[in-house]
């Protein structure tokens, strides 16, 4: 392969720990580290590790995940073991924490949590200390945690203690989740202030949906004397959307967010389970249309924070980070789009090879979201965003 150059005019730099790919959260379970391991095999196959600077996370420290969680929750996650799932003695706290098929007690959870979190800090610090223009930590993204309960196959929020650090420097940080599944997490921390925008574009269906919330009319407590009331803003879509759909919808809300609250700082979250042919997702979007969104929220220029986040068929989370890491080191047009020969686990890409399959035409679903719909949320959260000032 040829190196891959570093990009001209900023920094970039990846966050990542081996010893988190090795967890496993049981038999079946959807949740795979695994991808990333498939995703830095591509990663490095392409040459693209040349043009980052590299650094190995460390686990965030107990105080730090403080920062957000409560202790007690703490204390549980960093004692539990996977025994205790059948015992008596723990079936209170496991049941107030929220623990179960979803979030199961495996082995090294607490390993596992605190190294996720550790990435998402670690770079959050360096965009504060001026070392790199855009962080990249695709073991994080982990938007369910609450603060003192485990959701939706998160047990530590990463993107909230981020954005914490990012506070510190910045008066106003956007937060932008394009996972096919509700940032609740990320939502419910910062509903009571100003300094932090939340903007989630996610499969809305009350009842039958997890982990339905997000409707469109859901803002924040609207209390006239919460600061944060309309800084959460939610796009609630419905089975099926296409490429050029999402990408137009995403243009147009994520361009007026930006322009009007005038950002320090933005953190992505790229969870690929809103990718076509996922093994929990609905829509229909390919890796391109995916890999658009990030493209364009790295056109503004701000200090940008990118996590990972849900995404269930490995080898196509793997394709989308890798491709997306290609478009922030500006190296989208230069990498070769069939899957080199080199690249460890390379049967896991068969039989087509290939980055950009054609994941939109390989498990049809129905698009519900009309033109009619789609022209309706945008003028709905255009006129939102009345409320917010820069
Ligand atoms: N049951 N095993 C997205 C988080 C989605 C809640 C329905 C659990 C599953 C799912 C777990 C092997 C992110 C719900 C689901 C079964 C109550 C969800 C273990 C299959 C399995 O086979 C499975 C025993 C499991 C979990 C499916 N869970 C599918 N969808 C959601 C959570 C996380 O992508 O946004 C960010 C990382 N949970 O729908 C139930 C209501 C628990
Ligand atoms: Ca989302
Ligand atoms: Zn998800």
């Amino acid at each position: 392969y040829t190196p891959i150059p570093r990009p001209k005019g900023y920094r970039v730099s990846w966050h990542a720990n081996p010893a988190v790919e090795p967890h496993h959260f049981g038999q079946s379970h959807p949740m795979k580290p695994f991808r990333l391991t498939l995703t830095k095999q591509l990663v490095m196959a392409y040459g693209m590790h040349h043009a980052m600077d590299l650094y190995m996370t460390r686990a965030a420290t107990y105080e730090e995940m403080a920062d957000f969680h409560n202790t007690d929750y703490l204390d549980f996650l960093k004692t539990i073991i996977p025994s205790d799932m059948q015992s008596s003695d723990q079936s209170d706290s496991l049941a107030r924490f929220n623990f179960g098929d979803d979030c199961p007690v495996f082995d090294g959870l607490y390993n596992y949590a605190s190294l996720y979190a550790g990435g998402t800090i670690d770079a959050a610090r360096k965009l504060c200390n001026n070392q790199s223009d855009i962080a990249i930590n695709w073991s994080g993204g982990l938007h369910h945690a609450k603060k003192a309960e485990a959701s939706g196959f998160c047990y530590v929020n990463d993107i909230v203690l981020g954005i914490l650090q990012l506070l510190r420097h910045h008066p106003r940080v956007m937060y932008i989740d394009i996972d096919v599944h509700h940032g609740d997490g990320v939502e419910q921390a910062f509903w009571s202030t100003d300094r932090v925008l939340t903007v989630s574009f996610h499969k809305y269906d009350k009842d039958n949906f997890f982990p339905g919330t997000g409707a469109l009319d859901s803002n924040g407590p609207a209390h006239p004397l919460n600061p944060g009331a309309h800084h959460a803003l939610n796009v609630p879509l419905n089975d099926g959307i296409e490429d050029d759909d999402y990408i137009a919808l995403f243009k147009e809300i994520i361009g007026s967010c930006v322009s009007t609250y005038q950002p320090g700082a933005i953190v992505l979250q790229c969870g690929a389970d809103s990718l076509g042919c996922d093994r929990l997702g609905c829509f229909s979007l390919n890796v391109q249309a995916h890999g658009a969104c990030v493209a364009y929220t790295k056109t503004f220029g701000i200090p940008l924070l990118v996590v990972g986040g849900g995404g269930y068929t490995p080898r196509n989370v793997s394709r989308a980070w890798a491709h997306e890491t290609s478009i922030l080191v500006d190296a989208a047009n230069i990498i070769d789009p069939n899957i080199p020969d080199a690249v460890t686990f390379r049967n896991h890409f068969g039989p087509d090879y290939s980055l950009f399959p054609p994941l939109s035409d390989m498990r049809r679903i129905e698009n519900k979201n009309s033109r009619a719909y789609l022209a309706s949320l945008v003028r709905t959260i255009k006129e939102k965003l009345r409320y917010i000032q820069g």
